[in-house]
């Protein structure tokens, strides 16, 4: 049902001693330079630093399944329709004329990046982001999943009300022959109490080991079935509530294996799918904002060398906050208040609706300035180290950063968001800037999808080693904090910090991309117009 189109070559060729090519592989060396600074007595030494690694790609892009848990909501439905509106190339009517099925929004697919520029005219060569690498097509992703409601897809899309009438016409018979999604795990303790109307397609028992191996073989029969080289597993499914963290039961790999056997009463659903994906050596990526990453968790993905990836997907108001923040901070105005309200009438908005889940999505909205404003000791005093635990003064300066979410039916998937930045100028003014956004939010949330799931399959294609030593290629960390662009509470590397700043995390991703094969990160230093 999936037929895998012919496409086009790949179309990049680097002309330089630090790529190389074979029929299986992408080669490049990459000078990672950095900066070591100290500070005495006042004074910043700064000593550059360099060092050389290597990369291979594999050139063969996996034959990809992406798993989606929650895959008859508004997202998952949304997902697959526009999927397959793309594949069969359905056309639909809308009131403003007749509409194409696209991939606007997908930053791989609708973004470009420069690879250098022509030495005749000067200008900037552009390339789609995703011509740098080899990577899968949105198109040939093969598409499944879970949900506890059983509604087959063709019913669960009209269910979502997001997509043009005529376009769920169309597809509807392609949505059915999906079928209803695989039943799945359903703790109600997890998600609003609001929700139970919809679980009528759930394993049975409370028997978690049984759970996870259950899961496990969902994710085994569905690669074999679809002889499937990789299956990204994603988290699309509502929003559970924090679960606690409890030494002994999710602090390390092996107290989470036990717990899950002992079907513990703090291990979620999402842990369960998650714990599931690393031991068959799948990528697991979160679009949902609950600590589905207990530590454990982490730890168990680093000891099978798998993949994972999170958390909650950043598509509308903090996208624009991880823009519209820095920019005041880096233009030196000073953010007092940042205010921030959203409604919404979709299923997500129904369950966010309890306290509990919108704790954890106000967690995830929250942390988007912080270090925005922990990089700027000139605006914000920073934190006193040995101030009492908890104080004003041992926390820092920091802007008043209010989230509030509200369940209004009647406005369907169309989310509306409010931000006002009270901001500091200069002398003593000040600054109030409002913004209104209004978006269908699945029709933001599906490109981000998708583009996680497309770089996740590129990463785990990726291996890196240190060139002066040349020993064996090795996989990338596991936690793969690359996807941060698409993510509002990137989970990195424990101990190492986080970058909300959208700018620096498409700069990140851009260099890495163009670091595997071979080519120097993005500069806007443009020297040649700056000099004789
Ligand atoms: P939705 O409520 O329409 O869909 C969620 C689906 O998950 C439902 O079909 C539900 O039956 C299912 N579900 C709940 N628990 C499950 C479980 N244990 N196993 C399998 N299925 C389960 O929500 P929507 O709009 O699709 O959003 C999905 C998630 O993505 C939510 O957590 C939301 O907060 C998050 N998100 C959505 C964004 C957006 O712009 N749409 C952006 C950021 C995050
Ligand atoms: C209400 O806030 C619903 C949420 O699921 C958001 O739509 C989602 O988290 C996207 O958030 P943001 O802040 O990126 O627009």
């Amino acid at each position: 049902v999936h037929p895998t189109a012919a496409r086009r070559p790949y179309p990049i060729v680097v002309q330089s001693e630090n790529t190389s090519y074979s029929d299986e592989f992408i080669t490049s060396k990459f000078v990672n330079r950095g900066a070591a600074v100290t500070v005495q007595d006042g004074q910043y030494i700064v000593a550059p630093t360099t060092k050389t690694f290597e990369f291979q790609t594999a050139r063969k892009v996996a034959k990809t399944g992406l798993m989606m848990i929650g895959m008859g909501g508004n997202n998952g439905t949304t997902l697959c329709a526009t999927v397959l509106a793309n594949r069969h190339n359905i056309s639909w009517h809308t009131k403003a004329g007749i509409q194409q099925p696209n991939y606007i929004g997908s930053m791989l697919r609708a973004s470009t990046v420069s690879i250098g520029s022509d030495p005749s005219t000067g200008k900037d060569i552009h390339v789609p982001v995703c011509d740098v690498l080899p990577m899968v097509h949105p198109n040939d992703l093969v598409l499944g999943g879970w949900d506890i409601s059983g509604t087959p897809m063709d019913q669960a899309m009209k269910r979502a009300e997001v997509l043009d009438w005529d376009l769920q016409r169309q597809v509807a018979p392609h949505m059915a022959e999906i079928g209803s999604p695989l039943p799945s795990i359903y703790y109600p303790d997890f998600i609003a109490a609001n929700q139970e109307t919809r679980a009528d397609n759930v394993i049975p028992g409370t028997d978690k080991q049984a759970h996870l191996e259950h899961i496990r073989a969902d994710i085994r029969r569905f690669k074999q079935q679809n002889n499937l080289d990789r299956v990204v597993v994603f988290w699309t499914a509502n929003t559970e509530r924090y679960a606690d963290i409890i030494p002994g039961v999710n602090d390390t790999a092996d107290n989470v294996l036990k717990a899950i056997e002992k079907s513990h009463s703090e291990v979620s659903p999402s842990t369960v799918f998650a714990v599931a994906a690393i031991l068959e050596g799948e990528p697991f990526v979160n679009g949902a904002p609950q600590n589905t990453f207990v530590p454990g968790v982490i730890e168990l993905a680093e000891r099978h060398k798998s993949f994972i990836g999170g958390d909650d997907l950043k598509s509308g108001q903090t996208k624009l906050k991880s823009v519209f923040a820095e920019f005041l901070v880096n233009a030196g105005i000073k953010p007092l208040s940042i205010a921030s309200y959203n409604h919404l009438g979709n299923n997500d908005g129904h369950n966010l609706s309890a306290e509990r889940q919108f704790k954890s999505k106000e967690i995830s909205k929250s942390s988007v300035v912080d270090d925005m404003v922990a990089a700027n000791p000139l605006l914000y005093k920073p934190g006193v180290p040995g101030a009492p635990k908890g104080s004003k003064e041992a926390k820092g300066e920091h802007p008043d950063h209010i989230v509030v979410i509200k369940y209004v039916p009647a406005v369907g998937d169309s989310k509306r968001a409010i931000d006002e930045y009270y901001s500091e100028i200069f002398c003593g003014g000040r600054s109030t800037i409002n913004i209104f956004n209004e978006c269908e939010d699945s029709l933001l949330a599906t490109p981000l999808i998708l583009d996680l799931a497309i770089l996740t399959e590129l990463l785990t294609r990726v291996q890196y080693r240190d060139a002066s030593a040349s020993g064996e290629f090795a996989p990338l960390y596991s936690v793969l904090s690359l996807l941060s662009y698409m993510l509002k509470a990137p989970l990195v590397k424990p101990g190492t910090d986080v970058v909300n700043s959208l700018n620096r995390q498409r700069n990140a991703l851009e260099a890495f991309l163009k670091a595997c094969i071979g080519l120097e990160g993005s500069s806007d230093l443009l020297l040649q117009t700056r000099i004789w």
